[in-house]
């Protein structure tokens, strides 16, 4: 493998938006809220953060991009969820450690499959690491 060719956690990054809902906390299932959610992959960790807009108090104040939840990619799985997770189309779903599963979506085909293909890869890289 050249240092171009090879890839490794830290080159794994990616940002964007993705209508995400938590479906699981600590193993037991808990009731849906969609929400359009700034998404983060970096360093093997994939964050979850609050529209600065719809955030409230200090974060309105200073304009900072609030984290809300991380997820370490490491012992997790991801894969299309099946029919009867959502109505929704192009759903992926995130099982992290702890219990903890995410539903994340979005209507065009490529960005989710983008999304799928890097958390597949960071995943995979984290489990030889
Ligand atoms: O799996 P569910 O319970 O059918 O999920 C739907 C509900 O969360 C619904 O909200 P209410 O709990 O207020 O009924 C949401 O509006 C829907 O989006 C959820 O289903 P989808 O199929 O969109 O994931």
């Amino acid at each position: 493998n050249s240092p171009d060719t090879q890839q490794n956690v830290q080159n794994l990054e990616k940002a964007g938006i993705l209508n995400k809902t938590k479906v699981s906390e600590n193993g037991r299932k808990v009731r849906k809220n969609w929400a359009p959610t700034w998404t983060v992959l970096h360093g093997g960790v994939l964050t979850f953060h609050k529209d600065p807009k719809s955030a409230s108090g200090a974060a309105n104040k200073t304009n900072h991009i609030v984290p809300e939840v991380a997820v370490e990619l490491r012992g997790a799985t991801i894969g299309w969820a099946t029919k009867d997770k959502s109505s929704k189309k192009n759903v992926l779903e995130l099982k992290g450690k702890n219990g903890v599963e995410f539903l994340l979506q979005y209507d065009t085909e490529s960005i989710i499959t983008d999304w799928h293909k890097v958390l597949v890869d960071t995943i995979r890289q984290l489990e030889y690491q």
